[in-house]
């Protein structure tokens, strides 16, 4: 059985130790059997099944179907470690709603608000969130997707990649050029519905842990003017003021993985004969299984740290943010290779648990931000102190 403790850690009021009892017990309701033959499908179920238990609503304001005024960190954070436990899959059709619809919550106008956020909560819209291109990872200034007005109207061309949600998505938040100025600035984001003439699905990828992901074309794709997010020029502070917000729940999400591989791992090692009594029985298993339980709850420090100094009114957690995901995601990729370690053999074999943690944490040492982009905003702020 995971361990619950940190769940009396000051960082949690009862409101979030209500939110994590019975998220935890609808997990195992409706979590316990799942198969992703089709993970299009899944995904669009869960996305539903979300909504309709009312998780949904942690994931946007309270004026627009949310649970709270603001969106909570704290509630986003135990919801993905909580699902992350149960399946990769939930956690993945959890973040993506709040991930995608972010910049409105955040950023948009009450209009933009009261027309997408309502259905996100519900379950009845799938957001996706589309700030990466071939050339503009890492380096998201680079990007050179433009959206040039015309009227009453603003036309993207372009393309986006890694997009997680793409070809299953109602609406994606866009990224796009809409100045000659270079680097961060003259970017602006419009919500972009996925059947806008223009807005094309160019490829489906294929990853090691099956989620929806897709690469965008947009082709003189016009969108209402009305569709821009905030203010003209605003976009890049958008896209890092949206990513501060869900960088922690990243690492939350890792951690969630973390924590399954060490319950798989105790329990394996506890059943698993050898040398004449167990494998927890040997003092390296027990070191093995000590450092990992040290990972986890230094992970869960610094996400819980990052994720309590937003609710509590930091303007911003940049730094607090980026060393949550940076550890919880490198820390789980750690925790889980030791346990397939300690399953030896059994670890390997495709469908067993700690076989897709394995495969399930590696994409999140890169999306949101890859562990060396952690590494240089950290650094960076350092030098400004
Ligand atoms: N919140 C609000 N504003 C921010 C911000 C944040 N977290 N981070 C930067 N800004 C602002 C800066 O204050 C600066 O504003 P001014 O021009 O008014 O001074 C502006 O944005 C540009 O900032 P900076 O010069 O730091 O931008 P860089 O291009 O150097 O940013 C990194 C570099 C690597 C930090 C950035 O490109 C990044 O985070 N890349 C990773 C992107 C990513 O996560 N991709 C995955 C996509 S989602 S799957």
């Amino acid at each position: 059985m995971s361990d619950k403790s940190f769940l009396q850690w000051p960082f949690f009021n009862d409101s979030n130790r209500q939110l994590a009892t019975e998220l935890e017990q609808w997990c195992q309701k409706h979590l316990a059997a799942e198969h992703h033959d089709d993970v299009d499908a899944s995904c669009r179920q869960l996305v539903k099944q979300l909504g309709a238990g009312g998780w949904l609503r942690n994931s946007v304001p309270a004026p627009w179907g949310g649970n709270s005024e603001r969106l909570q960190v704290r509630d986003l954070c135990l919801s993905r470690e909580i699902l992350g436990r149960h399946s990769g899959l939930a956690d993945f059709a959890f973040a993506m709603q709040g991930l995608g619809s972010g910049p409105i919550s955040l950023f948009g106008s009450d209009t933009l608000r009261q027309h997408y956020l309502t259905d996100v909560a519900a379950g009845n819209k799938i957001a996706a969130f589309a700030l990466s291109e071939p050339n503009a990872g890492s380096d998201v200034a680079a990007m050179a997707t433009s959206a040039r007005r015309d009227g009453d109207e603003f036309v993207l061309n372009g393309s986006k990649t890694w997009i997680s949600n793409g070809g299953i998505a109602d609406f994606y938040t866009v990224f796009a050029r809409t100045s000659d100025e270079g680097g961060s600035k003259g970017i602006s984001c419009f919500v972009v519905d996925a059947d806008t003439p223009g807005l094309t699905i160019a490829e489906r990828i294929e990853v090691i842990a099956p989620h929806p992901l897709a690469t965008l074309a947009f082709n003189d794709c016009r969108v209402p003017a009305a569709n821009l997010v905030g203010e003209l020029g605003s976009g890049f502070k958008y896209a890092m003021g949206t990513l501060d917000v869900f960088r922690s729940t990243v690492g939350a999400a890792a951690l969630g993985f973390a924590r399954r591989a060490l319950d798989e791992a105790v329990s394996y090692a506890q059943q698993r004969e050898m040398f004449g009594a167990t494998l927890a029985d040997l003092q390296l298993t027990q070191a093995d299984l000590g450092g990992m339980a040290l990972e986890i709850d230094a992970s869960a420090l610094l996400i819980y740290r990052a994720a309590w100094s937003k609710d509590s009114g930091a303007a911003r957690i940049t730094r607090e943010a980026a060393m949550a995901k940076l550890y919880a995601t490198e820390a789980a990729q750690r925790v889980i290779d030791k346990a397939v370690q300690l399953h030896g053999g059994r670890g390997v074999v495709s469908g067993n648990m700690v076989e897709s943690l394995y495969r399930e944490v590696r994409a999140l040492r890169i999306y949101e931000g890859a562990s060396e982009v952690q590494r240089v905003i950290i650094g960076s702020l350092q030098l400004q102190q």
